[in-house]
């Protein structure tokens, strides 16, 4: 038998659930390679030990300061380095920003997500944002923020104020980093997500794929994020949305499959976290999501826009949901 082969196998072998293991490269490389079967049987298995299979989570996502951000993210239309037609707007009013939260909530979503395109957040806009928290919280929902990097400080005010979830992304292998941003580095976002953690507030990190990194990258993002200690509860896997005027509009698309096989890596190697079918499901069609779902994707954004692009509209969504006789976490049967 080759090497690969009897390294496929052995991961095949490993117990389920490994929340705690330290995940090598090579290994979490080696689940890609499984037979595309028995990576979604495994991710399966793995699913329904932790969650109830027909249930998934929405999140919806405002953004709440748009555009001109300091910051050179390759794939972001929101970076002022791009001329991408994204015109910068200033941080919303705290009033403005509870009543799409209550409309959100008037929709089904339990959980509400908050987007800054800040490098970070400025001492002025930390009394604002604080604010916000309290108030979305007040209505009964989860609170989530995703405003760049953060100090300890800045993470202990949000944590103070109630929020729940914080989003800062890894977004690919250290060793693809610098293809993709050149204004922060690796250390620094793995710095934020120890200030998150150590505030005591859920840590929600994923990535993108499809920014033209190999599936080896992809398994060093992977393994990255499974060998937080502890893991994210949360793992939002963006499929890149491509934008005219971005360094990486014209990328050559990834094969959907490719795709699936990221979610259930996620999955398999981090059993216990909700993991997130984010940007990108606007150019899915109904097929390829429900198989992001059995590869053990088990949380959306839900909303017709994700922070300046298209998300799939909301009673597609439902529909969709309907179809796959899937439960929406925290709803009751009707
Ligand atoms: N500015 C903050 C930051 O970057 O930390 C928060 C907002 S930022 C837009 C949140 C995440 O959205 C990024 O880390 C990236 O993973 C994702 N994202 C941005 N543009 C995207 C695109 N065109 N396609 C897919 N995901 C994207
Ligand atoms: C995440 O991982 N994906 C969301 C959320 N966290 C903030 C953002 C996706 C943005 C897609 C591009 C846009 O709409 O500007
Ligand atoms: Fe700015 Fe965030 Fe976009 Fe990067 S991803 S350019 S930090 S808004």
């Amino acid at each position: 038998m080759n090497t690969i082969a009897t390294v496929a196998l052995s991961a095949l072998r490993k117990p389920v659930v490994e929340p705690d293991a330290r995940w090598r490269v090579e290994d979490v490389d080696a689940l890609f390679a499984l037979p595309m079967m028995d990576l979604l049987h495994r991710a399966q298995q793995a699913h329904r030990e932790n969650f109830d299979s027909n249930e998934i989570q929405l999140s919806t996502l405002l953004s709440i300061k748009t555009g001109g951000c300091a910051e050179d993210c390759g794939y972001c239309p929101q970076s002022a380095h791009f001329d991408t037609g994204v015109k910068a707007g200033k941080l919303m009013p705290v009033a403005e920003v509870v009543e799409a939260a209550r409309a959100a909530k008037g929709e089904g979503a339990t959980r509400f997500c908050m987007g800054a395109a800040w490098r970070s957040p400025k001492e002025r806009d930390m009394v604002l944002v604080t604010e916000m928290v309290r108030q979305v919280k007040a209505l009964g929902l989860e609170t989530c923020m995703t405003l760049g990097m953060l100090g300890a400080d800045q993470a202990e005010a949000l944590k103070d104020a109630g929020l729940d979830y914080y989003n800062h992304n890894l977004d690919t292998a250290p060793d693809f980093y610098g293809s993709v941003v050149s204004t922060r580095t690796y250390q620094d976002r793995l710095d934020t997500l120890a200030h998150v953690r150590d505030a005591g507030i859920h840590v929600c990190s994923g990535g993108i794929v499809g920014m033209g990194e190999t599936r080896l990258h992809r398994a060093g993002l992977i393994a990255q994020l499974a060998n937080l200690d502890p893991q994210p509860e949360s793992v939002p896997i963006n499929n890149l949305v491509q934008v005219d005027g971005t360094p990486m509009a014209g990328t050559a698309p990834l094969d959907p499959f490719e795709f699936v096989r990221t979610i259930a890596v996620a999955r398999i190697t981090m059993p216990r976290a909700m993991v997130r079918l984010s940007a990108g499901r606007e150019q899915m069609d109904d097929a390829l999501q429900a198989l992001c779902f059995l590869a053990g994707a088990n949380s959306i954004f839900y909303g017709d826009k994700l922070l300046t692009t298209a998300n799939p509209q909301a009673a597609r969504d439902r529909a969709l949901l309907q179809r796959l006789d899937l439960r929406v976490r925290g709803e009751r049967a009707a």
